[in-house]
């Protein structure tokens, strides 16, 4: 076992990570930028390195920084957390290099599920249902008319480096094609210095549904159902759900078995996410998998009853999955998550600032997975998530009524947050009768 792991993260995702070490007796290095001297990830890991000044490409993303702190504290494993470094391959591969486990799939796995083209090839060969579309990577205007003219329009030109809905256009029809193909190709490129981009048919208002895997070194996988993420702004998550109220149990199922085979077969290793799109006749298409733990583990945290990041560790450190979950996969009620982040109610941009009061919810069902505490900054440079807000209930009713309780009594002061917002979409009689699908929040 692990005896120090490097925390490459800051904020909630990083005491997430140092929670899991402590109940594993493991020892843990926190780094930090300038802008993050007094966190809390800095006070409760057990030793603290700053890897350089506030902006996060001269700190949390500068990979000999981060290296450097890992070799100085002799640690034997890294853990990326989300967003940063914890889907970049040369991130991975230097970690092999110097002899630290990076807490992930391997370099190779991280590199081809990150070309979305590759990823959906690798998905379609192994046996996942896929949305029709080009073969791979689009060559020439000509090739992307012949592809479109084939499975119809409208489709959805998609960068192969993508993310975030960046580099991507709808296309309703062949005049307008070669514009935005262009376009999509341009925004590509100097979004992710790749132009390269493929094509699907458009699916038109879907639930977006992801699947939680865990798949340890010795081939086998193991399936903990799916979150319903499709209450969105701008490819944002806002709120998530476990189980989906969209999947049936024979879906559930019948996905959980192809994927199990689909990632074995690819050498999937750690824990994963596959997404997926639902169309209105509930059927699920594959579009990328995410290499990395999510914010948004908690949910299935709390209707399975595993610690999804305890997994990734003792995977990391070559256990099987039959020692980390000797039990089995078994789903019990229904968890959901609001993000809580620091921004303006009506113009939706980031708030950071001083926080000069806060109160966390508790109580029965509620769990709160943040690095916020009064007189804590929430610096201009990080992501503005303060809090995640997390209820279980019994039933999906049993949470959305802690959920509503937990909102009313959590307050931060200073800053402005999306509690408001919460509340509103948690009495929208659509989201209580789980009619969710990616245009909510731009319906209400
Ligand atoms: C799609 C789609 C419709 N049809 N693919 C957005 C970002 C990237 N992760 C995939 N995305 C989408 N892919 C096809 N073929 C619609 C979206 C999409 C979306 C997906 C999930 C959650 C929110 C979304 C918001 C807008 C568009």
């Amino acid at each position: 076992m692990f005896n120090k792991i490097l925390i490459a993260n800051r904020g909630e995702i990083a005491l997430r990570v140092i929670c899991a070490c402590k109940d594993l007796g493991i020892k843990t290095v926190a780094v930090y930028s300038e802008a993050d001297r007094n966190s809390l990830h800095v006070r409760f890991a057990d030793e603290a390195i700053c890897i350089g000044p506030a902006k996060s490409a001269r700190s949390y993303l500068d990979i000999p920084a981060v290296i450097s702190a890992a070799e100085i504290t002799n640690v034997d494993a890294i853990h990326p957390g989300y967003g940063f470094l914890s889907e970049n391959p040369n991130f991975a591969e230097v970690c092999k290099e110097s002899g630290i486990k990076f807490i992930g799939p391997t370099p190779e796995l991280t590199r081809q599920m990150g070309l979305k083209q590759e990823a959906r090839a690798a998905m379609k060969q192994a046996g996942l249902p896929i949305l029709p579309g080009s073969e791979g990577v689009i060559a020439s205007t000509e090739e992307a008319l012949e592809v479109s003219a084939k499975i119809g329009y409208p489709v959805l030109v998609k960068a192969s480096a993508g993310g975030g809905g960046r580099g991507m256009r709808v296309v309703e029809s062949a005049e307008v094609l070669p514009d935005l193909l262009a376009q999509a190709q341009q925004e590509a490129g100097a979004a992710f210095s790749n132009a390269d981009v493929y094509i699907e048919k458009y699916v038109d208002k879907p639930r977006h549904i992801e699947f939680q895997v865990l798949a340890d070194e010795h081939g086998n996988v193991e399936v903990l159902g799916e979150r319903e993420c499709s209450i969105q702004r701008r490819h944002q998550k806002l709120i998530e759900e476990a189980p989906s109220p969209a999947v049936t149990e024979a879906l559930r199922a019948d996905t959980a078995a192809k994927l199990k085979k689909a990632l074995a077969k690819v050498g999937y290793t750690n824990a994963g996410t596959v997404e997926f799109l639902m169309d209105e006749n509930g059927n699920l298409y594959f579009i990328e998998v995410n290499a990395r733990i999510q914010v948004e583990h908690p949910v299935t945290e709390l209707v399975t009853g595993i610690d999804l990041v305890r997994g990734q560790i003792l995977i990391a450190a070559g256990h099987k999955l039959s020692e980390i979950i000797p039990h089995g996969v078994e789903m019990r009620g229904h968890a959901i998550e609001c993000r809580i982040n620091a921004e303006h109610p009506e113009k939706f941009t980031p708030s950071p600032g001083r926080i000069t009061g806060l109160n966390l919810p508790g109580g029965i069902g509620i769990r709160v997975d943040t690095a916020a505490y009064t007189d804590g900054v929430i610096p201009p440079y990080s992501d503005s998530l303060v809090a995640k807000l997390i209820a279980y209930g019994g039933t999906r009713g049993e949470a959305i009524a802690r959920l509503r309780r937990a909102l009313e009594m959590f307050v931060v002061e200073g800053i402005y947050t999306s509690i408001a917002l919460h509340q509103k979409i948690l009495q929208h009689p659509d989201f209580v009768a789980g009619r969710l699908d990616t245009h909510f929040l731009s319906r209400m």
